[in-house]
């Protein structure tokens, strides 16, 4: 069976988790403990982050590499389009996500829990053991000094305005690229999770996240848009 070594709340891991599903594959999930645990990820794949998948002998890293892998040999549901102008769309999208999107949700996140110990509670994985997690989110907010310094707010009006397009787009089309599902929809819902936590992050942290982002009216549609796709992979695996 494939397994996917993960850290639980990453959105690369969730991009992964999301491509497998929406292929309908069955996979197995292993749960990696930040730091010492992946020492087993560099033994099995040469590099050290997550997520990675383990298809029998082989162990493929990178969210981008592990979808074009998993689109050779499961081909069902293509993720990557066969038609080279919207093959190049979702590699553009996919880039963007990964990368522009990917730095500023991990910011905006840093700044809300800075400001919230049930957010930052939620966050530290299961692995860490209790007497760490208790100390890290009872710490006060005076050990970040002035948080609001360290964030590019650049940076934060980008996204918001990237985010109020993409939102438009998603109230009146399916998918963001052609007609069916591709990367670059998976790519972007991914990353939303660190915004507003999605339903299968476990009750800890699902609807949490960044309170700017989550109570912006113009931003409705993207958490719908997003929280629909989940729940179509999840009758996916019931049905
Ligand atoms: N380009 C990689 C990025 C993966 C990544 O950033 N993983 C993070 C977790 S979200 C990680 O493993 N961080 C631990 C580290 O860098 O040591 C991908 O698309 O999979």
């Amino acid at each position: 069976m494939l397994e996917i070594h993960q850290f639980r709340n990453s959105p690369f891991c969730l991009k992964v988790r999301m491509a497998m599903e929406a292929k309908g594959l069955i996979y197995r999930s292993v749960e990696v403990t930040p730091g010492l645990g992946q020492l087993s990820i560099f033994k099995l794949s040469g590099q050290r982050q997550v997520p990675i998948i383990i298809d029998g002998e082989t162990a493929i890293a990178d969210s981008t590499a592990i979808i074009r892998y998993l689109d050779d040999r499961h081909p069902e549901t293509k993720l990557i389009p066969q038609n080279p102008k919207e093959a190049a769309q979702v590699e553009l999208i996919e880039d963007w996500a990964d990368t522009t999107f990917a730095k500023s949700t991990k910011s905006a996140l840093l700044q809300a829990a800075a400001f919230d110990k049930h957010l930052r509670a939620a966050l530290i994985p299961e692995e860490v053991p209790t007497y760490l997690r208790t100390a890290f989110s009872n710490v006060d907010c005076d050990w970040i000094g002035n948080i609001n310094e360290l964030i590019d707010q650049d940076e934060q009006n980008s996204l918001l305005s990237s985010l109020e397009k993409i939102s438009d787009v998603v109230k009146d089309n399916q998918w963001l690229v052609g007609d069916s599902i591709s990367a670059a929809d998976i790519a972007v819902a991914a990353q939303l999770s660190l915004l507003k936590f999605p339903c299968s992050s476990g009750n800890s942290l699902k609807g949490k996240g960044c309170p700017q982002f989550i109570n912006d009216p113009r931003l409705q549609s993207l958490f719908d848009w997003r929280d629909k796709l989940e729940m179509s992979f999840l009758e996916k695996r019931i049905n």
